[in-house]
């Protein structure tokens, strides 16, 4: 049988590379990572053998992209097997342009005369004239968002998810470039979306420079080195995304264990993988690792650090356990303000006790549990307290470590649960927190509904006539709600 051959060339000239393919097409060896990006082009050229008179293929061609190299060739020969026409291709430097990738003219051998190096000089000019124009616009952490759902989803379910995921991709200071929504009877197991379609979008991202691929579902970890394979990208999934902006936001001792915690069994499932793609998956978004840990450690290392932080975990939640029992002992009843993130929780906390946590308009801002008191005439007192926000679906790696803060709620004597009734999927935000309160056992504590951001409700919300009503940032409403949560607290305690 005959059989392609191709080699692989540097810059130099030298051979890099020599493969061997099947008559029809010819596999490229995992080549090494190139990760500047002000560099466009690998500084590798393939030219191989094609056994019949026939151009560039559609597999060539896509090769030529993803692997983003300098140009590809197909040489075919004569019936002496002597070389006849040449065949070349380089990438399309123009990010708009329709077809990712550029023709040149077939020429036969004996008309063969050109400077490569000039070639390449052109294309490299033409590669850094569009990339200065992203320069003025967006140039890091440039993202397509994928998401990938049931055939039966609602269009509504997917707006949500789709709208959900931008805003996270906002608050770790990701620039979504664009999105791909694909519906399925089931997730391809390697590719989840499919070669076909998954192959068209890595064409686009190369094109577009983009660097992550964010997918809103959690991906297995051969899935995303499966992918992380065709090109250089970095994938990363929703689960990811949440902690990278945990990682961000936690400020105290806790916290910071807690959420390097969650990083670390995320990792620790994905470890036998560990390899170079790993690493780019593990490093976070702007290269941050789990905490101090350093992305290159063994699965022993990752081991032993998990029991030293469960440990210190422990300590700590003994130190607040007897806090809690010294406030118990003094009988102060504890309101917890609960809710989705970004709410208004912090800001609400703030209005009632003037005081100035954190709050920003970003997702996940508060990690870390703030109380604070608040005293009511007739000597009464409540100990006030903030929480981490909810989201729909939590990944379980961060549900496990914040448990123990979470379950400090079921100490509280009463839920205050904020809803950001201007968001248009409220309703849905409901849903997720009652069903969260439901898993940590906490439905049966008090609670009570505040909608909150009335200042900015669009005018087709309706709220039911007798519900509490606030705007916590122009501090309105904020007596009707101070009054229930006296009646509500006192009037329960005398019965
Ligand atoms: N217009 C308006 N904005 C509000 C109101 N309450 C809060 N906000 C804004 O909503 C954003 C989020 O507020 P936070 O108090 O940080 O929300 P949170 O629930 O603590 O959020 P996380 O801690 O991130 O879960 C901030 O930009 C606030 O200024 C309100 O009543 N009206
Ligand atoms: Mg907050």
């Amino acid at each position: 049988m005959y059989r392609q051959l191709g080699i692989i060339l540097n810059r130099s000239g030298e051979i890099v590379h020599v493969v061997l393919g099947d008559s029809k097409s010819i596999e490229i060896p995992h080549l090494e990572r190139t990760r500047s990006t002000s560099n466009r082009l690998r500084g590798l050229r393939l030219i191989h053998t094609h056994l019949f008179d026939e151009g560039l293929s559609e597999e060539d061609l896509t090769d030529l992209v993803l692997l983003r190299l300098d140009s590809i060739s197909a040489v075919t020969i004569d019936d002496e097997g002597f070389p006849k026409f040449l065949y070349s291709a380089h990438i399309n430097p123009d990010p708009e342009a329709e077809i990712p990738w550029i023709l040149q003219e077939k020429k036969h051998f004996s008309q063969l005369q050109f400077d490569f190096s000039e070639v390449l000089y052109a294309l490299e000019d033409e590669f850094n004239k569009h990339a200065t124009k992203i320069v003025n616009f967006q140039r890091e952490n440039r993202a397509f968002v994928l998401g990938v759902y049931k055939q039966n989803t609602p269009q509504r379910s997917i707006d949500f998810s789709i709208s959900e995921i931008k805003e996270l991709c906002k608050t770790a200071d990701i620039f979504v470039v664009g999105d791909f929504i694909q519906k399925r009877q089931s997730l391809d197991p390697t590719t989840v979306m499919g070669k076909g379609k998954l192959k068209e979008i890595l064409l686009k991202a190369v094109q577009k420079n983009i660097e992550l691929l964010v997918f809103d579902l959690e991906l297995t970890p051969s899935q995303a080195k499966k992918i992380s394979d065709y090109c250089d990208v970095k994938v990363i999934d929703r689960t990811q995304l949440i902690l990278d902006i945990f990682a961000r936001n936690a400020k105290s001792r806790d916290g910071k264990f807690q959420v390097e915690l969650a990083q670390l069994k995320y990792l620790k499932g994905r470890l036998s993988e560990l390899d170079d793609n790993m690493s780019r998956l593990t490093g976070g978004i702007g290269g941050r690792g789990p905490g101090e840990t350093k992305l290159e450690i063994g699965k022993r290392r990752v081991e032993d650090r998990i029991n030293r932080l469960e440990k210190e975990l422990k300590q700590l939640k003994k130190r607040r356990e007897l806090n809690r029992k010294r406030r118990n002992k003094n009988l102060i009843p504890v309101v917890a303000i609960v809710g989705y993130t970004n709410a208004g929780k912090s800001t609400l906390l703030n209005s009632l006790t003037n005081s100035e946590v954190i709050a920003e308009n970003k997702l996940f801002a508060t990690l870390d549990p703030t109380t604070r008191r608040i005293r009511f005439p007739e000597e009464r007192e409540i100990i006030l307290s903030d929480t981490v926000g909810f989201i729909q679906d939590l990944p379980p790696e961060l549900t496990n470590a914040f448990k123990a803060t979470l379950e400090e709620l079921g100490d509280s004597d009463l839920l205050l649960h904020v809803i950001d009734a201007s968001n248009p999927n409220y309703l849905e935000h409901i849903k997720s927190v009652e069903k969260i309160l439901f898993e940590l056992n906490l439905s049966n504590i008090n609670r009570i509904q505040i909608y909150n951001k009335i200042d900015i409700l669009n005018e087709n919300v309706i709220i039911p006539e007798n519900e509490i009503k606030i705007s916590s940032l122009n501090k309105t409403g904020l007596d009707d709600l101070l009054n229930l949560i006296e009646t509500t607290l006192w009037n329960a305690k005398l019965q």
